[in-house]
């Protein structure tokens, strides 16, 4: 993170008077937390910040203070538009696309190591483990007093995008940033119990038709779930609902992959890796992005050419950073 960036950061943000805050689709824990979280500062600097995401925010975080002051649908006109943990612009969705924000700088805060520093100002470090990680040096930066609304958002992007503080970038400074938002009132086991823990039933019956459809080769284990799949189930499009982290515990893996068809025929892919390998690569090539050993991309379908051609991209991949020549073995087309 520049401090020309901070610096030009703190001037927009204090200078504008209705900024519209963007997170991305299919909003995660940081993506909720930096969203609330940075609508607290702005508020307690007696702004009139719009909070917008085109996807509802998952129930799970309905404990969060402001979970109902966010909208799908913002009205007016805005001086400033921020993005947050957003790699790329089309993660804002249609609020990208907002006709209100035309004009207006935008204010890219985010800590995906794919970012493409779309802003006219980037708070951008990726050697944050959350974006809620990146607001909390900036709030500092502000000087505006931490309180625990601020804090109970910024630890929940921290806990969710860890797991729990189980990632490999948690290091003794990510948890003395996680020590002063507790002292300023996070409460951390009521955002682990619901951040981490709970989820709706129909996440559990997508995992039951999960792991009976999973595959596994050459150290990669993958899951197709088609639409039919999941429509017969009630399933009610929260992502994989986990199940990505589940399967790269699977003993002997290094990648694992997700393929969730959407309604609109496109298909969600997402990818994990165990440390020592790189997932972000293959999402950015595929059009997506995100971290070394998180990622993810949208593709087109039909599901089954999807899983062929990203399976078959992942093996050349792979072949290359296991550092030989990929295996071909018949069952997948190479793509050249
Ligand atoms: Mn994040």
């Amino acid at each position: 993170m520049r401090s020309k960036d901070l610096d030009r950061s703190r001037e927009l943000l204090l200078n504008c008077s209705r900024p519209l805050l963007v997170t991305h689709v299919a909003p995660d824990g940081d993506a909720v937390g930096s969203l609330l979280g940075l609508g607290w500062v702005l508020w307690a600097l007696d702004k009139e910040p719009v909070l917008a995401c085109q996807d509802p925010l998952p129930r799970r975080f309905d404990f969060l203070p402001g979970f109902d002051e966010v909208t799908d649908r913002p009205s007016g006109h805005f001086d400033l538009l921020v993005s947050l943990d957003c790699s790329d612009p089309g993660r804002m969705g249609q609020i990208g696309a907002y006709p209100g924000v035309r004009g207006a700088p935008l204010l890219n805060i985010d800590h995906h190591l794919t970012n493409l520093e779309f802003g006219v100002a980037n708070l951008v470090d990726v050697g944050a483990v959350s974006t809620t990680q990146v607001l909390y040096r900036f709030i500092r930066a502000l000087g505006v007093p931490l309180d625990g609304r601020i804090a109970t958002c910024l630890l929940t992007g921290l806990v969710t995008d860890t797991r729990g503080f189980r990632t490999s970038n948690v290091t003794a400074d990510v948890l003395r940033v996680a020590v002063e938002l507790m002292e300023a009132g996070a409460p951390l086991a009521v955002i682990t119990r619901n951040g981490l823990d709970r989820r709706p039933l129909g996440a559990l019956r997508l995992w039951g038709a999960a792991f009976s459809r999973m595959e596994v080769d050459d150290g990669v284990v993958w899951v197709g779930l088609p639409l039919a799949v999941q429509q017969a189930i009630g399933h009610d499009g929260c992502g994989d609902a986990g199940l990505a982290n589940m399967l790269i515990g699977v003993e002997g893996m290094h990648v694992a992959v997700v393929f969730t068809e959407q309604e609109d025929g496109q298909v969600e892919v997402g990818f994990r890796a165990v440390p020592g390998f790189d997932v972000a690569g293959i999402a950015l090539a595929l059009g997506g992005g995100g971290h070394t050993l998180a990622s993810g991309c949208l593709v087109p379908g039909p599901l089954e050419e999807a899983q062929q051609r990203v399976l078959t991209m992942l093996r050349e991949d792979l072949a290359r950073q296991r550092g030989q020549a990929p295996v071909d073995d018949g069952r997948h087309p190479q793509s050249g």
